[in-house]
């Protein structure tokens, strides 16, 4: 097994900071050494990576990615092998995707199809929540099975999407109760999908086709109003463990805030999009610009408080983790899909490779602590679902290491950094005041100087345990 020594950087964790060199020997860290400690000991290591003036951080852990999704009449245009290249050049070193299971399909058959299109093609780990879209006896059945047998510990369902993913209460609470359980963690899209159809119909008939009328259609009380009854659900089953996923309402984040005070396992989770874009800057651009922020929850508006409520969400751990909800489609012949009708343009956005740098410019900007970087893009996600040696540096976690420079400089853009399988990219011209350097996928060498150096094949599917997050 190879030694590499990650010398002379600033060790970062959800905790702290310090002056450590890190040693990884073969797929795992193995030793924090204090500086000047590795020659002491007489440590000569087969590689050292010069992480002078740099912060050598967790890997990134993204808990929310649709590699190939079918979606909205069309397929997420990242796979498994582009989207996790994409990832490791974003310094992330684990994605949780979600199998998709709808009314009428086996859960067993639907995970065995992501198996499928995961196998040999992941450059990082990656591990699977499990979509619920049909709440049945043979699904309520099959979700202890895979919480008990394949490392499968999440479910997501939907409040919204009727006819699609959609759950009715009644189905909620009974999945709830089967988590309750078997002790599995519920993910909820919390939105009332009932009533957003109903306003969308209202919309299209008054011809208003815009991009814009996404956002109009699904307001902000319609996610506040949805994330409150979950809650109210998730009390009902046994104060089952509930996560919401991307939010982007104030509204919400009072709901999971009141839970959380109320000593509630209710978790909060929202995307670089909805901290940074909104819906007049971005979906309400002219022509049909709008569509390549066309995703949900939607973009809101910026003349509330949304953003700085998330933000302040992040920094009170109102919100415990950042992920993209990666799901990226293009411009052509995708997202072109609802020209003249905002309902019919696939729901996406593409981030996976921009979330650890668009997140460590709310570090610059003074929203969050450096450590909070680390905490809510790598630490909690990793303990939330039950990544058992991911997202920490400690001796015997996997070496699934970022090293990021910080007086580096990255613009993104799709003729800048832009590795995505997307021909526009939602956060086009933003700079960030860093650099991904270096990372390390359990102690592999995946992107170095500019470089991709992993390989399709080298990430491996990872069993989760349980939540290790709760209290
Ligand atoms: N929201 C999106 O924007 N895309 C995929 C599914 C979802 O809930
Ligand atoms: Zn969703
Ligand atoms: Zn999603």
């Amino acid at each position: 097994m190879s030694t590499t020594l990650i010398s002379g950087g600033t060790v970062v964790s959800a905790v702290g900071r310090r002056e450590a060199d890190v040693l990884v020997d073969g797929e795992s860290i193995v030793a924090i050494l204090a500086p000047g400690q590795a020659a002491a000991m007489g440590v000569v290591a087969d590689t050292t990576i010069d992480a002078t003036n740099k912060y050598v951080v967790p890997g990134g852990v993204d808990v929310h990615t649709h590699m190939s999704l079918p979606f909205g009449g069309t397929v997420a245009s990242d796979d498994f092998h582009t989207g996790t290249v994409a990832a490791a050049w974003g310094g992330v070193t684990t994605i949780v995707d979600f199998a998709v299971q709808n009314t009428n399909t086996s859960v067993h058959e639907r995970l065995a199809e992501w198996h499928a299109k995961a196998a040999g093609e992941c450059a990082i780990d990656y591990g699977f929540h499990q979509i619920i879209g049909g709440v049945d006896e043979e699904s309520l059945k099959a979700m202890t099975y895979l919480v008990d047998n394949e490392g499968v510990t999440s479910f997501k369902l939907f409040m919204a999407y009727p006819g699609v993913f959609y759950a009715d209460d009644g189905q909620i609470l009974r999945a709830m109760q089967n988590a309750s359980e078997s002790g599995a963690m519920v993910m909820m899209h919390a939105e009332n999908g009932i009533a957003i159809d109903v306003l969308v119909a209202q919309a299209l008939a008054r011809g208003e086709t815009d991009p814009m009328y996404h956002s109009l259609t699904r307001p902000a009380e319609l996610e506040g109003e949805a994330t409150h009854r979950a809650i109210e659900l998730s009390k009902v089953a046994g104060n089952v463990p509930l996560y919401i996923v991307h939010m982007s309402a104030s509204e919400a984040v009072e709901e999971v805030a009141a839970a959380r005070h109320a000593g509630l396992n209710v978790f909060g989770e929202t995307c670089p999009q909805y901290l940074y874009l909104t819906l007049e800057d971005n979906l309400a651009q002219p022509g049909f610009e709008g569509a390549k922020w066309v995703c949900s929850t939607p973009l809101r508006t910026k003349h509330a408080h949304h953003q700085a409520d998330l933000w302040k969400g992040l920094r009170m751990n109102e919100l415990a983790i950042v992920s993209t909800d990666h799901c990226p489609f293009c411009m052509k012949d995708q997202k072109e899909l609802g020209l003249g009708n905002f309902s019919a343009i696939p729901n996406g956005i593409g981030g996976v490779e921009h979330r650890m740098e668009l997140i460590y410019q709310g570090v610059v900007n003074g929203e969050i602590s450096l450590e909070r970087w680390v905490e809510t893009c790598s630490t909690t996600p990793a303990r939330m679902f039950g990544l058992d040696g991911k997202g920490v540096i400690e001796p015997g976690a996997d070496a699934d290491i970022l090293v990021w420079d910080p007086n580096g400089k990255t613009t993104i853009g799709v003729n800048d950094k832009h590795h995505m399988n997307m021909d526009h990219s939602a956060y086009e011209g933003f700079e960030i005041d860093g650099k991904v350097d270096t990372v390390l996928s359990r102690g592999t060498v995946v992107v170095e100087n500019d470089e991709f150096k992993g390989r399709a094949g080298h990430g491996k599917y990872v069993k989760r345990g349980l939540s290790t997050y709760l209290h």
